[in-house]
């Protein structure tokens, strides 16, 4: 044997000394014999500075990163809030999510506390990170018209690295915060590392940036459901889009209306309680998210609505739990609601006035209205009958006729709800979203989400008359895709899977022009990507979310006109980052394409 094998095998915690040094060539690190050289050249110091826009994710719309790093550590820094009131208490919690974030990273974090002392030299020990943060406004609710925009700087002094932070709202320096949490990388001897000096001045493309969750077909645990809040938070994605309810169950606890849990939950813990939700809803806005709720209605709706018959109050919905498609157990919707039962509009008022306390102040609902199946209607006796007797009609037409009074009806009862604020409303997609129906619809009160694909002439209709709309087409942006479960004759399950570079090159602005020849820019409020959770559960939400998701939040955020390639360093570095913080977001390639991590 070679006399040169002196090495040992390290202590527990220690590393082995390694033979690379790394470089930067053209904005990927590469590595090459150390040649003597340790300190200064190790992967995640090269990695820092590597490429105009350091490892930021997404990328910034202004940013100059410098080609320096300082040591510090994340138990030395400081907070100088200028702020008034609610501003100043979500500050301090962004700040503390901030500390625990860098803190957690460190290879030697321990129970929340800093890690044993040494081996620091005596600068980083110095070192303080002081970061003043200015808020200029006192709102707090996350609207569509928030500026989002934030300016960070950072800078280095004698014993202090300076980072100034200033923002119109909150959710800027929120943003900031996240942003300052990117520019450090963890050294080998445990320092934290901090590009320097960094300038960013930064705004989101789209004031709507969403992902869907539902948590009807599978239920999704509160846990879940927070570390994708989470991993939002670290996209500056704004938008938890929960589909709360659907055919197949009902898991929120409603205190007015007890029975629509007791009959439609899965089971007695697979339930939201009206504290979680609050609790979620504040989680969701320290994180700079709105969660955005989804009752959808008249279709996708079933179990939870029996109790109706048992309780006096006569069949609520219909065709609950039938299969009359073809598909095996999984679409489309069984269970629609009763039109002839006047009922059903009490309780759907009801339910209406409890969610508009428990998402208060609700900005934006979420009416649903996609997938009637008008046979589903025809074939009930009771509604047959209504029709006829009311001289509706009971052909194709008549049935959608009544459809666009019961939406109508829904929004008022949701207004009403909200003691007459006129609360924007959501509607998927849907023959009711389709021109002979849209004169029902009044366009400042309803936003459009367009699940449907590309080439569709209708997109050309609901901007030119004026609606907003939100872009989720499933053919860029279905995150359940591609699971190969068998739906009807030779159907497989939405396939193929979209892979990241589908989501990310997917551009609502490039489809609604190609569709319209001018992009109604102020009418796109941006996209959604959506997990419809027949075949997802905790065990794979993280997995099915991220890191794609992230891909999403870069098209929404940044909107870049260069395609995946030019993002994939920053990509593959991003989804360490998640993993990093706790997100189970599926791998990209071999370690092999980049090496150290
Ligand atoms: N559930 C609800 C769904 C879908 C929609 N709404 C859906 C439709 C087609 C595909 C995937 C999902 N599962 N409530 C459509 C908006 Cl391919």
């Amino acid at each position: 044997l070679p006399t040169s094998h002196t090495l040992t095998a390290p202590e527990d915690g220690f590393r082995m000394p390694s033979p690379w040094a790394w470089r930067c060539v053209s904005g990927r690190c590469v590595k090459e014999d150390a040649a003597g050289q340790v300190r200064l050249t190790t992967f995640n110091m090269c990695k820092l500075t590597c490429g105009t826009e350091g490892m930021l994710w997404p990328r910034p719309v202004n940013a100059v990163i410098g080609d320096q790093v300082t040591l510090f550590l994340p138990w030395k820094m400081t907070l100088q809030p200028i702020c008034q009131g609610e501003v100043c208490n979500l500050l301090h919690e962004a700040y503390d999510i901030f500390t625990d974030t860098l803190q957690r990273y460190h290879p030697h974090y321990a129970n929340g506390r800093a890690p044993w002392t040494g081996p620091w030299d005596a600068a980083t020990e110095l070192q303080v990170l002081q970061i003043d943060v200015t808020v200029v406004e006192n709102d707090t609710a996350l609207t569509l018209d928030t500026d989002e925009s934030y300016d960070l700087t950072v800078t280095t002094g004698t014993d202090v690295i300076s980072v100034l932070i200033i923002a119109p709202t909150y959710f800027g320096a929120r943003h900031a915060l996240e942003t300052l949490s990117q520019l450090v990388e963890y050294h080998e001897t445990a320092d934290a590392l901090m590009v320097v000096p960094a300038t960013v001045s930064d705004v989101p493309a789209f004031p709507y940036r969403g992902l869907l969750v539902d948590t009807s077909r599978n239920f999704v645990s509160v846990a879940a459901l927070e570390r994708t809040l989470d991993a939002m938070a670290a996209n500056k994605l704004n938008t938890l889009h929960w589909h709360i309810t659907d055919s197949h169950s009902f898991p929120l606890f409603l205190d007015s209306l007890p029975n629509m849990a007791y009959y439609g939950a899965y089971s007695g813990s697979q339930v939201y309680t009206p504290a979680q939700v609050r609790n979620l809803i504040k989680y969701a806005q320290v994180r700079g998210v709105r969660l955005l709720p989804e009752l959808d209605a008249p279709a996708h709706v079933g179990n939870g609505w029996q109790w109706g018959e048992k309780e006096g109050l006569g069949q609520l919905a219909v065709c609950v739990n039938q299969e009359p498609w073809e598909s095996y157990c999984m679409e489309p919707p069984c269970g629609q609601l009763n039109l002839a039962n006047p009922n059903m509009y009490d309780v759907l008022g009801q339910i209406y006035k409890e969610l508009v306390q428990l998402f208060s102040p609700l900005e934006l609902f979420h009416f649903g209205g996609d997938e009637i199946n008008f046979n589903c209607w025809n074939t009930t006796e009771e509604i047959f009958k209504f029709m006829v007797d009311n001289g509706y009609g009971t052909n194709e037409s008549a049935y959608y006729s009544q459809w666009a009074v019961f939406q109508e009806r829904a929004r008022e009862l949701l207004h009403e709800a909200a003691g007459g604020r006129k609360v924007p409303g959501v509607l998927w997609t849907s023959h009711l979203t389709e021109p002979e129906y849209l004169e029902s619809l009044n366009p400042s009160q309803y936003i459009i989400q367009i699940w449907t694909t590309k080439n569709d002439s209708s997109i050309y209709k609901l901007l030119s008359r004026g609606y907003r709309v939100i872009f989720s087409n499933y053919d860029a942006w279905y995150l359940d895709c591609g699971m190969g479960a068998w739906v009807g004759e030779g159907n497989n399950w939405c396939s193929p899977y979209k892979g990241w570079q589908t989501v990310y090159d997917n551009s609502p602005h490039d489809i609604a022009f190609a569709e319209t020849g001018s992009p109604y820019t102020d009418q796109i409020l941006g996209g959604e990507a959506a997990l419809w959770t027949e075949q997802v559960d905790d065990a794979t939400v993280d997995s099915k979310l991220w890191p794609r998701g992230a891909a999403l939040a870069e098209r929404l955020w940044t909107n870049p006109v260069t395609t995946w390639k030019a993002a994939e360093i920053r990509f593959i570095n991003h989804r360490q980052r998640l993993v990093k913080r706790g997100v189970q977001a599926e791998r990209i390639q071999p370690q092999w394409c980049h090496q150290n991590e």
